[in-house]
């Protein structure tokens, strides 16, 4: 199936429909005004297709839904847990599993467990909640992340790699023992959905296994991570999915989990690890945070759902026909001059709104304005990654100013159709054809953590 040149098609039929409904430019004019112009804050049912994120989004199959019902609701020793961690065990290699309600609440646990006040974390590019909690347990981020995945036009297939020179850099400056751990994502959100190749995280493990720092993965979106691998590094053309992501988790000492994206979920998450000390310590917070160490804030049948995700999502008919979806969108848009993002990532399609809207300073917040403009103009919902997502920079109380200023496309998994894609394709050409007529925004709300998701803007006039 993977090698033949005929089209991927979905591989699924559809069972339920969940009707859409279409807005009129008056109604969104309305929603997006009450928004602050800020796509999070608009009502769901006031979008048309939904292209926020890919997390906690995706249809769930019959299998899984069918595995709810199999729910084991005991508040300890549900044996959803069990089935829950020998899928990780079987597919990602772990030895200990912590459940936690999303990825976020495994990247408090691990941050608490690993890192001293005073601490620094390198890590391939920076993500909003990753780096919210290292920055909250007292440590600063450091991307170590190559130059190439700052440029949103390098055609570099492993943009997702870390420069060994820039680890090594901080390593000498800091001190390992300063060094709890490296952050190590596949694939990259914020560069653009970009993978890592297997090589360099082999390089990058043994680097850490030499000085007795750790490698935590961020397997978020690793499964996708592993198509990529087959796909363009030498060596992995017939290996499956499973075994590469087997592969890639080897070469890590543990690995946070966001399961609303690969797993194929709406809600849940893990924190997973294979050293004991670590573990024990895990087990013993996630009881303050999230709940007991057997659901970590998930229900029975949400394990379930997850266990029988986590065999779905290495599927090669399945990560084919998510991966050529995007592949799909982006490379219409290409053909239509618009700029985005290259190679096309994962699970989204980035356009640039640097070269979307060059008269915009990046002070006038680009990318926001962009995703704005896209609701108003169809109804589609985006998700702005640039200045807004890059916040503040903690010493000096100025934005971060990132490199890219992006608005990303994000496709939930087994949602949309072809014939949505298409319109998502036209509806971002309009936009294209009269983009010098866009103005820029001024933020007039910003709260304090994690300011992109309740931020609030007016369009600046003139
Ligand atoms: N990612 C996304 O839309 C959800 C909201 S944040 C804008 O891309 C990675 C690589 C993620 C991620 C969430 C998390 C946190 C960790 N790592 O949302 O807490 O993409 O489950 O996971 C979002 P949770």
């Amino acid at each position: 199936m993977t090698t033949t040149k005929r089209s991927w098609a979905e591989p699924y039929k559809i069972k339920m429909v969940e009707p859409l409904r279409v807005t009129t430019r008056e109604e969104r004019e309305r929603a997006l005004r009450e928004a602050g112009w800020n796509t999070f804050l608009l009502r769901s049912e006031d979008v048309y297709i939904d292209l926020l994120t890919d997390s906690g989004t995706n249809a769930m199959s019959d299998r899984q839904w069918a595995g709810l019902m199999l729910g084991d609701e005991a508040y300890a020793g549900s044996a959803n847990f069990y089935r829950l961690e020998a899928a990780v065990r079987k597919f990602y290699g772990y030895k200990y599993l912590v459940p936690t309600h999303q990825g976020r609440g495994a990247e408090n646990i691990l941050s608490q467990c690993l890192i001293k006040p005073g601490d620094y974390v390198p890590g391939n590019m920076y993500f909003t909640t990753t780096r919210a909690h290292q920055e909250l347990a007292g440590a600063t981020f450091v991307d170590v992340i190559i130059d190439e995945a700052h440029d949103p036009t390098s055609e570099h297939p492993f943009k997702g790699n870390v420069d060994l020179e820039k680890l090594d850099a901080l390593v000498k400056r800091v001190g390992a023992q300063k060094v709890p751990y490296v952050s190590v994502a596949a694939t990259v959100n914020m560069a653009g959905g970009q993978p890592i190749s297997m090589k360099n995280l082999r390089e990058v493990s043994e680097y850490c296994r030499a000085k007795g720092i750790k490698v935590i993965l961020d397997a978020t979106r690793a499964v996708e991570n592993a198509w990529f691998v087959k796909r363009r590094e030498k060596g992995y053309e017939h290996k499956s999915v499973a075994e590469i992501l087997r592969e890639t988790c080897s070469y890590t000492d543990g690995a946070t989990m966001s399961g609303k994206k690969d797993l194929l979920v709406n809600i849940g998450g893990f924190l997973a690890l294979n050293d004991e000390k670590t573990f024990e310590e895990a087990r013993n917070l996630v009881v303050v945070y999230e709940g007991l160490h057997t659901y970590g804030g998930l229900a029975g049948r949400d394990m379930e759902a997850m266990a029988r995700g986590i065999e779905e999502a290495v599927e090669e008919a399945h990560i084919r026909a998510r991966i050529g979806q995007v592949e799909y969108v982006g490379q219409r848009l290409l053909e239509a001059g618009v700029p985005i993002v290259v190679p096309i990532g994962g699970h989204a399609v980035f356009l640039d709104a640097t070269r979307f809207l060059p008269h915009l300073p990046q002070v006038a917040f680009p990318a926001q304005t962009l995703a704005g403009e896209l609701y108003l103009e169809s109804g589609i919902r985006a998700m702005e990654r640039g200045i807004v997502s890059a916040g503040r920079n903690r010493e000096t109380g100025d934005h971060n100013y990132p490199k890219l200023e992006l608005v990303r496309l994000t496709f939930p998994r087994r949602v949309y159709t072809q014939a949505h894609c298409d319109v998502t394709v036209e509806s971002v050409v309009e936009l294209y054809e009269r983009r010098r007529s866009i103005k820029g925004l001024r933020m007039v709300y910003e709260p304090k953590y994690l300011r992109f998701f309740q931020a609030r803007f007016d369009r600046l006039e003139g």
